[in-house]
């Protein structure tokens, strides 16, 4: 059993690619079989007809992650550090959790589920600040076959119970509130109004974390102390099929209903640890820093599931990186001598403006390994990075994946495949990148620009979106048939470096958030004066993306300001505060297709500051409503 990269050069790279497109059940199977634990193999490495977005991998084999992420490095490595716990607040103690005392939490953790009711196959939502009990959780689940869903702690209660009634989960697990930066998120009154509409939950766990004030529903709700006091630490891990649903993970979608992504338990395993060790190089005693939330993919495939399964110290902070100061980052570096550092180009962005002081104070010399996901980075920001905090000598690769695809696909390998700034570079061994063109052809060659699809299946795929395989199907495998079609545009340069340009459909990436312009146009449109709102993102120097609403009303507000802020007040409740425009205008009419269709795409330039040049508007049922627009914008001062 290895857990470090096969990979140690550029021909090593090559080599491994070659293999993986020459015969790609081999390839994974024999990564399977040497990296992990299995309690049964599999008889077929794997089973696809992408037309139904039907894929299956290691059919019939049987095992539990947790085993690959706990158990089987206790003989090992069980006073090694697995989780290192770093609060919101510097002056609280900050944990370090070994591999034993991880394999008791989670076991304990496990049992008070059972207790509750919990069974393999159940759906349990876990809405919980960035504390040692959401990782518990999260492995408990998939310890005793409960499916999780997160449910990232900044959304608002619509989006939570959306969320909960869509999977019909069982359980809640929640906090009192949570830390974050000066701030405290109410977190269980936000469950509380949630709960008034999700007859599925039977119980909630409620952790203690920030001491807030809490209303406890009798017969309903119990605090995590109470519910887990009598459990043991031992705790069978079930048996799981291959196939079975290892979690659920939602994401914003170009129509108003975000997508329930459902991810395998071993094809997801495999390939959320195959590319963490290869990507980041991780070596034995590194420690290994993933900035993001558990909320969101990155922090489950490379705060728990990837880091954990190659037996890694993975860093796990509660907090923002812009508290006590902006310095924070840096600080938990040297504190820790953090060795592979992966964040997000809006933080990269954020840092950059601030005080270099925050930077020079602290000592930066362990790093080693740089990573960034998330958004497209720009030439400026990686070059601060590089510079400034990896000091010329740190790899950056800069990885581009999705939620759906479960781990990184393009990205480049530390210190082994040459860096392109702004280049996510080679596709990973196993992944199958092409471009398309708008006509449904392949763009052979170098120097192209397209559509970035996916050609063959890889493990780490999500399977279906909970409850609507139709949607699945039409979603990602017809626009281009037989392929997985990423949603992303993308240019490949004369070496077959890929550089990605960004979404070609209606998601708008807000500081690494993505976000549906079609959800938050259903919010804005709850507003008794709004008539229509047609929202979409515009380039925004830190944010990335920032998101522009164009709103429309029956009559005009008596106080704009008001309107305004009310506005702001239905987005975030029923998204939550990350999806707050920065602008909101109101105008005299949306331009119009015949069809019916708002033309996004002059709005888009419109956002972005072009005044003119707004190609074909021939086809606009109301050409007049682009100077509308222009006169309304004019009028603001914009
Ligand atoms: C991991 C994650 C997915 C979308 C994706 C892209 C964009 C992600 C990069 C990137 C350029 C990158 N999952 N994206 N990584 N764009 N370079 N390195 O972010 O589901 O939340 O978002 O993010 O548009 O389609 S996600």
């Amino acid at each position: 059993m290895s857990t470090s990269s096969n990979i140690k050069s550029f021909s090593d790279y090559q080599d491994a690619y070659n293999a993986s497109l020459r015969n790609p059940e081999s390839f994974w199977s024999s990564i399977a079989e040497s990296d992990y634990v299995w309690q049964k193999k599999w008889d077929q490495v794997c089973e696809f007809d992408l037309s139904k977005a039907h894929v299956r991998w290691f059919l019939n084999a049987k095992l539990n992650i947790t085993e690959n992420c706990i158990d089987r490095h206790l003989t090992t490595r069980g006073d090694q550090t697995a989780i290192i716990w770093e609060p919101n607040d510097p002056q609280e103690k900050a944990l370090e959790i070994s591999y034993s005392q991880l394999s008791q939490e989670v076991n304990r953790t496990a049992n008070m589920l059972k207790s509750l009711g919990v069974k393999k196959g159940d759906r349990v939502c876990l809405y919980m600040p960035m504390i040692p009990e959401l990782a518990y959780a999260v492995l408990a689940c998939a310890r005793i076959g409960a499916i999780h869903s997160v449910v990232f702690a900044g959304f608002s209660a619509k989006s939570l119970a959306d969320r909960i009634n869509d999977a019909s989960c069982k359980l809640l697990i929640t906090a009192d509130g949570g830390f974050r930066g000066a701030k405290i998120t109410a977190l269980k009154a936000i469950a509380d109004d949630a709960l008034e509409n999700c007859p599925s939950i039977e119980s909630v766990v409620v952790k203690r974390r920030t001491g807030t004030d809490v209303r406890m529903k009798e017969g309903r709700d119990l605090w995590w102390s109470d519910a887990i006091e009598s459990m043991t630490d031992i705790c069978p891990p079930e048996s799981m099929d291959a196939e079975d649903p290892l979690f659920i993970l939602y994401t914003s979608g170009s129509t108003g209903k975000p997508k329930g992504m459902v991810h395998s338990t071993a094809g997801y395993m495999v390939y959320a640890g195959y590319t963490f060790s290869t990507v980041f190089q991780y070596e034995e005693g590194d420690v290994y820093w993933c900035t993001a939330d558990i909320g969101w993919i990155t922090g489950h495939s490379y705060i728990l599931y990837g880091p954990l399964s190659a037996g890694a110290t993975s860093l796990m902070f509660e907090g923002v990186p812009s508290y006590p100061d902006l310095g924070r980052f840096w600080d938990i570096v040297d504190k820790y001598k953090v060795n592979i550092f992966y964040t997000a180009p809006t933080a990269i962005r954020a840092l950059a403006q601030c005080d270099m002081e925050l930077v020079h104070s602290h000592d930066l010399s362990s790093l080693k390994t740089l990573g960034t996901v998330g958004e497209p980075i720009n030439e400026e920001a990686w070059n601060w990075y590089s510079e400034n905090i990896g000091k010329g000598r740190c790899p950056i690769v800069d990885s581009w994946w999705q939620t759906e695809t479960g781990g990184m696909m393009i990205s480049p390998i530390s210190g082994i495949t040459p860096l392109k700034p702004t280049y996510a570079g080679l596709p990973l061994p196993g992944v199958q990148a092409c471009l398309m063109d708008n006509e449904g052809n392949e763009i052979n060659g170098m120097g192209a620009e397209g559509r970035l699809c996916i050609k063959h299946p890889w493990p780490g795929m999500a399977r279906t979106i909970y409850g609507d395989h139709q949607r699945y199907v039409e979603t990602y495998f017809s626009e281009y048939p037989s392929m997985y079609f990423t949603g992303d545009g993308s240019r490949r340069d004369a070496e077959g470096y890929y550089r990605i340009t960004g979404r070609v459909d209606d998601v708008v990436i807000v500081s690494g958030h993505n976000l549906g312009t079609a959800e938050i146009e259903n919010a804005i449109d709850e507003h008794p004066l709004v008539a229509e709102a047609a929202v979409v993102g515009y380039p925004h120097s830190i944010k990335g993306n920032a998101i522009f609403a164009f709103v429309q009303c029956d009559e005009p507000p008596d106080n704009i300001e008001d309107f305004r802020s009310e506005v702001l007040n239905l987005v975030s409740q029923q998204i939550g505060p990350i999806a707050k425009p920065e602008q909101i205008l109101l105008v005299g009419a949306l331009p119009k297709t015949r069809s019916g269709k708002i033309m996004r795409r002059i709005l888009r330039k419109i956002a972005a500051g072009e005044r003119s040049e707004f190609g074909d508007i021939s086809t606009l049922l109301n050409p007049e409503a682009v100077n509308t627009i222009l006169e309304d914008l004019q009028a603001t001062n914009h």
